[in-house]
Order: C-alpha cells, then sequence, then structure tokens
C-alpha cells in the first residue's frame, strides 16, 4: 500500500516520516523544490524535535519519498495551509485555495478504492467542498456524497492536533476524531490512521470533525483571554494577577490559564475566526475572545513606554521573542509583534535576548541589539520578560530587583 501526503509542512512531514516508519511506502509531494532535495538528502527544512533522525532513517529505508509531481497512491492525505484571506469586507475570510489546488493535483491520478483525507484545519463544509472539487475533475468516478458507501473514492476530515514541539510523541499518542463523508469512508481512513496511532480512533461525520478542531482551538483561546483580561484588570486594582490566579485556581473547579503578551502560533490565533465566520451572530464571545487577545501586545507596549519615560536614557531588554516557550518560531508572535513596534519608535535602546535563535529577522537588523540574557539584563534600565524560556526561569533575579521589571509571563 502506498500512502501519499500532500504538503510537507509543521504537519505533512512528521506525519509523512511516522507513516513511513510503520513500513509503509510514502510519496510526500511538496511545491517547494528546495524543501523536496532537502528531504531526498535525508534533512529536514523545518524545526521540530527529533524529526531530523526520523526522516533521515525512513529516506534511507526508501520508505519516504519527496517529489513536486503527484503519483498514484492508494490513500492521499492532504495537509496544506488553511490562512485567512484579508478582503476589504472581512479581514478574517478562510482561504481554501490550497485545498482546492491540492484536489485539482490529485484528481487525475485517482483510482477507483482510492481514499483522500483532509488533516487541514478547516472551517465546517470545507470537506464537503473537497469532495465537490474532486467529483468536478473526475466526473467518471462516483462520490460518497452521491452515493453514501458504494462510492469509488472515499473522503473524510481526520483533523491534526499536535502541539509544536511535541509533535512527533502527540502523532502516535493522541487520540483522533475521523469525520467521513460516508461510513464507508470513516471505516477506511480509521483503518489507516491505526497503523500508526496508539490514541483512540473515534468516528463521526466531517462537518462534526471540522468543528471539534475548531473548537477545541476556540476553547484555549477564550481561556486564554479570560487571563488576558484579568491581568489588566488586576493591574487596574493594583493586584498581582500571577498571586491571584494560583488562590483562585486552588478552587476545585476553577482552572485559569496565564495571561502573556498576547497569543501568537499558526492555529490558536486563527482558527476560532472560522467558526466567527460561519456564523457571526452567535459566535459574540469567540469573537470577542479573539479581539481581546490581539489587543494585549499593544496594552504591553503602552506599559514599556510608561516605563522608558521615566529615565533620561532608557535601555529596554526584552527577553524573548517566540510564539511561546523553549520553542524557536518566531512567525505570528505577540513577543516579535512588540519588539517590532518598539524598534519603529525613538523610545529608547532596545536589545533582544532569544536563546533559541542565532540571528534577528530582517526588519529588526541594525535596530535590535541581540544579546546574551547577562549582557542584557546588566546594560539595561527597563526588563520585559515576553516569554517564559527555561533560560528565563531559571536565571538568576536578584539583578532584576534593581531595574523596572514588566514581567507579562508571570516568572518572577
Ligand atoms: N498561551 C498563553 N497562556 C496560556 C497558554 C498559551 O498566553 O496559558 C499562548 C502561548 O504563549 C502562545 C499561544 O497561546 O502564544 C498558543 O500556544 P499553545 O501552546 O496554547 O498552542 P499551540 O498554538 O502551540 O498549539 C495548539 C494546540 N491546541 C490546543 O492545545 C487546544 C495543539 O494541540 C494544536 O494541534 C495546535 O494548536 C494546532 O495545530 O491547531
Amino acid at each position: 500500500n502506498t500512502v501519499s501526503v500532500i504538503g510537507l509542512g509543521y504537519i505533512g512531514l512528521p506525519t509523512a516520516a511516522v507513516i513511513a516508519s510503520r513500513g509503509i511506502n510514502v510519496i510526500g509531494v511538496e511545491i517547494n523544490q528546495a524543501a523536496v532535495d532537502t528531504i531526498n538528502k535525508g534533512e529536514i527544512h523545518i524545526v521540530e524535535p527529533d524529526l531530523d533522525i526520523v526522516v533521515k532513517s525512513v529516506v534511507s529505508t526508501g520508505n519516504l519519498k519527496a517529489t513536486t509531481q503527484v503519483e498514484k497512491a492508494d490513500a492521499f492525505m492532504i495537509a496544506v495551509p488553511t490562512p485567512f484571506l484579508h478582503t476589504q469586507e472581512d479581514e478574517h475570510k478562510p482561504d481554501l485555495s490550497y485545498i482546492e489546488s491540492a484536489a485539482k493535483a490529485i484528481a487525475p491520478v485517482l483510482e477507483k478504492g482510492n481514499l483522500v483525507i483532509l488533516e487541514s484545519t478547516s472551517p465546517v463544509g470545507a470537506t464537503e467542498k473537497l469532495a465537490g472539487w474532486l467529483k468536478q475533475a473526475r466526473p467518471d468516478l462516483s462520490f460518497p456524497q452521491d452515493v453514501g458507501d458504494s462510492a469509488d473514492i472515499n473522503v473524510a476530515h481526520c483533523p491534526e492536533r499536535v502541539l509544536p514541539g511535541y509533535v512527533l510523541q502527540e502523532l502516535v499518542s493522541n487520540d483522533r476524531v475521523i469525520g467521513g463523508i460516508s461510513s464507508a469512508c470513516s471505516e477506511k481512513a480509521a483503518t489507516l490512521y491505526k497503523t500508526f496511532v496508539r490514541g483512540e480512533c473515534i468516528i463521526t461525520n466531517a462537518r462534526t470533525a471540522e468543528m471539534a478542531k475548531l473548537t477545541e482551538n476556540s476553547f484555549r483561546d477564550v481561556n486564554i483571554a479570560f487571563a488576558n483580561e484579568l491581568s489588566t484588570i488586576c493591574d487596574q486594582l493594583n493586584i498581582n494577577v500571577w498571586e491571584l490566579t494560583k488562590l483562585a485556581n486552588r478552587h476545585p473547579r476553577v482552572n485559569i490559564l496565564n495571561s502573556g503578551p498576547g497569543v501568537g502560533g499558526h492555529c490558536i490565533a486563527v482558527d476560532p475566526w472560522f467558526i466567527v465566520d460561519s456564523c457571526p451572530e452567535q459566535a459574540k464571545l469567540i469573537k470577542q475572545a479573539r479581539l481581546t487577545n490581539d489587543a494585549k501586545p499593544y496594552y504591553v507596549i503602552e506599559q514599556i513606554r510608561e516605563a522608558a519615560d521615566q529615565f533620561k536614557r532608557p535601555v529596554i531588554a526584552c527577553l524573548g521573542l517566540a510564539f511561546k516557550a523553549d520553542i524557536d518560531d518566531l512567525r505570528e508572535s505577540p513577543a516579535l509583534q512588540i519588539v517590532t513596534a518598539l524598534s519603529k519608535e525613538n523610545i529608547g535602546e532596545i536589545i533582544a535576548v532569544e536563546p533559541n535563535v542565532k540571528s534577528l529577522p530582517k526588519d529588526l537588523a541594525g535596530k535590535v541589539k541581540l544579546a546574551s540574557l547577562q549582557e542584557a539584563v546588566k546594560d539595561a534600565n527597563v526588563i520585559v520578560v515576553l516569554v517564559d524560556h527555561k533560560e528565563f526561569k531559571s536565571a538568576d533575579k536578584t539583578v532584576f530587583a534593581k531595574k523596572v521589571v514588566i514581567d507579562t509571563r508571570g516568572i518572577l
């Protein structure tokens, strides 16, 4: 049996490698030629712990091969991005163009008996759309939306739910929600997932599976928004939010998350908008949570301005640029957003500390200095903790005492 994974990014590549490690032949399809060449050398183009070892091994056994051209396979797993489109009327319209392109690419090679799985996080209805695009391109085949269980091609949605930094463990250990367009679609998809998933494979329909994934990330976003709102209320009332949260969490049915400088990453700050786009009238709290979390970096910037104003020559040390602790991923990071905004103002000298990167992104170069924690803290009069990296949590903080400190992560 051969599995084809379309899109070899943060989700597709680990998925392809794990399936290949079970002795299954995997063809990885990726439009980026440089990524294809890297993978075929047994190397990786993304950062994820231990992924390099697995890819090296499955490429050397011949179980994983990357290519830019779609080939025949028994199952196709689509793991392409689903960002949002910024239109004039709406800033957050889901963009299904990558899924549509993937459908058009695999349609010509589809054969009776094939299974097509959508892994990308998608708005409700996207799997039905995918099946529609496939049907349009292949009127000679039958599809589950028309003939149910007897279809030539089966189509299902199985959303990925892995946490960056723990992808290889979570790919195998997490439970999977499997939503077929028909029950035959779900059964076939579950059989494939059971070859590499140790968690439970739970069957539902495609729309519920789509909504389950969006719900998980919206749940987290709403809860982080609660914590972020609480932190600004506490600032007003002169209460330490970290102490308050600890105390409230002593209640057996209360579990408040941690406030921070905002919500970053490619999922939690995006997926709730898919629900808002589907049901704007109903999704009021979900939308407000997005707005609350998106406003938090501006609140922190204002706090930094006020702190800097106290000094003739402000030197601001910003600890952390990544979107969360102990990763090197700076994309969609509120910490980076804050440092970038400061670098455009005439606010003083800015020093960034990011133990997980060797150089600063291009638009910070020349405006912000990258330094070690010791160096930055020594020179600074204002210290801003933006990420709770382990290097910061374990640092000797006696020097912090003489400085003005804005601790958005509560590490002190
Ligand atoms: N954050 C806080 N306070 C908290 C927790 C998180 O401010 O108490 C911030 C983080 O600093 C970060 C952002 O939220 O900026 C998101 O971080 P995260 O660790 O909550 O989540 P992600 O984006 O790395 O991964 C999420 C996971 N979803 C859930 O936990 C429900 C993961 O399982 C999903 O697979 C992933 O989104 C995805 O791909 O959708």
